[in-house]
């Protein structure tokens, strides 16, 4: 056997052994959710014929010709039974494509099993995609809606980083074959994280925003919009609210985004985002839940104080430390929720709950008292009520 062959296979085993691998609850314990020994996904999922080519006459040093640098943030669906996810892969030369994992029981066995998907274009070509948030709508359709980076046509010449963010639409049947819709049109002069609502309110497409200024700061953009669409197919929002704030001194006090679309549970629609805050190392991004009304899924019913979940471990570090990012969860028929999570804009985690903890949680976590004098005081209403329970134990 040549040495190609022997790499190949070499490259081959590794990779099924990966692929293989059971995943295993960790020791992590806070009640609220459970974390995994392993990431669901890494770049090193990804198959080896996008990478390799892998003809030993064209390739004889079996270079890897087309890397992949990090498979990150992806949108999440069941759908015929089983648990997919779109995942933002991005390669070495930092363009992001969408390409579909699947696995049956959705915390392990992930597979690409299908190839990179191929997204339409509007007239204005995307030069990158990400982020895309999967909504199985009441119109029967499946909606994905991610960001479209394109340069800021407006930037001198000079500016090689200004570009302006906005909403990409698509829509599908099968999640292989997708449709493209025109760009959301909001009054903000920039969109990022932007969630389609998966029914209908007042007879019209409802979306989640992220009004920003410029492509890293929200700026004006005061934190997750709300604004209602009449004709999906010429997508305009004309009036854009404010639904959840960015605050100073929170886990938000940067910025703030919609995660994946909400849960719809007895009690309220169930929203899991994203907040940023600034540190001598850096933005912080974690992840955080809030509760908004069934009849109005625009107005904020609980919103607990600080995060649900932060970075950890091996999580705090990557392409881009200390991230944790998510916009897809799956809550099952059983009411487990599974919560697919990207690290450090690297890879790809699974955490789970259930829709009864989640609740408990949003519902009986004390909101942000927003000054260390009243955080203490919450602390110590907790310490008070334990008391009695401690003094039974002794
Ligand atoms: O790098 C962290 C994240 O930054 C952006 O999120 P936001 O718009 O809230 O700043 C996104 O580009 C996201 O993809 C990325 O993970």
């Amino acid at each position: 056997m040549s040495s190609f062959q022997n790499r190949l296979r070499e490259l081959q085993n590794r990779q099924e052994r990966l692929l293989n691998r059971r995943n295993e609850v960790s020791d992590f314990y806070n009640g609220i959710y459970e974390r995994y020994k392993y990431p669901v996904l890494t770049r090193d999922h990804v198959p080896l014929h996008w990478r390799f080519d892998l003809n030993e006459q064209r390739n004889p040093f079996l270079l890897e010709r087309l890397g992949i640098n990090a498979v990150f943030n992806p949108g999440a669906i069941k759908w015929q039974g089983k648990y997919y996810l779109m995942v933002r892969v991005e390669g070495w030369d930092r363009k992001s494509f969408f390409a579909l994992a699947q696995s049956d029981n959705g915390i392990d066995g992930f597979r690409f099993e299908h190839p990179p998907i191929l997204l339409p274009e509007t007239e204005s070509p995307d030069v990158n995609v990400y982020d895309m948030r999967l909504t199985l709508h009441q119109d029967g359709w499946i909606y994905g809606v991610f960001c479209t980076e394109r340069k800021d046509p407006e930037a001198p010449e000079w500016d090689t980083s200004a570009a302006e963010a906005q909403a990409g639409i698509v829509r599908s049947k099968d999640l292989l074959h997708w449709e493209r819709l025109p760009d959301l049109k909001t009054p903000s002069p920039q969109q990022r994280n932007v969630v389609l609502h998966p029914e209908f309110v007042d007879g019209c497409y409802a979306f989640y925003t992220r009004p920003q200024d410029s492509l890293i700061e929200a700026g004006r953009g005061g934190g997750i919009g709300w604004g209602l669409v009449k004709n999906i197919e010429q997508p305009v929002i004309e009036q854009e609210i404010i639904i959840d704030e960015r605050a100073y001194h929170t886990i938000k006090e940067t910025k703030n985004g919609e995660g994946p679309p909400p849960i719809k549970t007895k009690e309220g629609w169930l929203h899991l985002a994203h907040g940023v805050r600034n540190t001598a190392a850096g933005l912080r991004y974690v992840l955080y839940l809030y509760m908004t009304a069934l009849d109005e899924p625009h107005r904020v019913i609980y919103h607990p104080g600080g995060y649900f979940m932060a970075p950890m471990g091996e999580e705090r570090v990557g392409d881009v430390s200390n991230v944790l990012f998510c916009n897809g969860w799956i809550a099952d028929d059983d009411g487990t929720v599974y919560i697919y999570y990207a690290s450090s804009d690297t890879r790809i985690h699974v955490a789970t709950s259930s829709v009864k903890r989640l609740l408990d949680y949003v519902m009986n976590t004390p909101p942000d008292a927003m000054r260390s004098a009243e955080c203490v005081k919450q602390r110590m209403a907790l310490i008070e009520q334990n008391k009695s329970f401690l003094k039974k134990q002794h």
